[in-house]
């Protein structure tokens, strides 16, 4: 999101959350007073309806990486979307964002996992894996200033993905059934720094471009 001055006193209640600073640092976990003032002035500028909507949110985001990265700009919505209403109020976004940013590392990984597990049961396919590897590659080579969409890119992409999925399974998916559970995930993770690193470009590429 965007540089804004808006400035806000701690006391003040934020139009559209009917809330102050204060309390909604009760409800959003791990979210500090000065990144709320931050993030609500940039939030009011991009959305000043209040609503984020599911598409302006993956069209705004994705625009700044040269329109890559759909899927993934999309299920990060859905993640923070709990009632599935199409659009997220300030708090809402906050409380999405709040353990996946500042959380512990346990915490950064079950969010993490959440974003991965597309339809929400629990685990992750690899079909989800891969969806969600390649539309980071993606952004990752957007930021990278590779562009295109031609089919020597795609190619690379592909391959890219494919050797990055397959390394995740063999070193995460411990009972071989082609699927990872919470379990499988964190613990798997937490072990290994490269795949913790491959997989932090979720969060860390949304606190840079914050
Ligand atoms: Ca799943
Ligand atoms: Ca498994």
């Amino acid at each position: 999101m965007g540089q804004s001055n808006t400035k806000v006193k701690s006391s003040q209640i934020l139009k559209d959350t009917g809330l102050s600073i204060p309390e909604i640092t009760n409800k959003t976990k791990c979210i500090s007073k000065k990144e709320i003032k931050q993030w609500y002035g940039a939030f009011k500028q991009q959305y000043p309806s209040g609503q984020m909507k599911r598409e302006q949110f993956v069209e705004t985001q994705s625009k700044l990486v040269m329109g890559r990265g759909k899927k993934f700009f999309e299920s990060l919505f859905d993640t923070f979307d709990k009632d599935k209403s199409g659009s997220i109020d300030f708090v809402e976004f906050l409380i999405g964002m709040g353990a996946g940013v500042n959380g512990s590392i346990q915490e950064r990984l079950l969010w993490t996992f959440n974003v991965y597990d597309l339809d929400g049961d629990h685990f992750i396919q690899q079909e989800e894996m891969t969806l969600l590897i390649k539309s980071l590659l993606e952004i990752t080579h957007a930021t990278q200033g590779k562009s295109g969409d031609d089919e020597a890119n795609e190619q690379i992409l592909d391959q890219q993905t494919n050797s990055i999925v397959s390394k995740i399974y063999k070193a995460l998916d411990k009972n071989h059934d082609n699927v990872l559970s919470k379990e499988e995930f964190v613990d798997g993770c937490s072990n290994n720094e490269a795949i913790l690193k491959a997989l932090s470009i979720t969060t860390d590429y949304l606190i840079k471009k914050n």
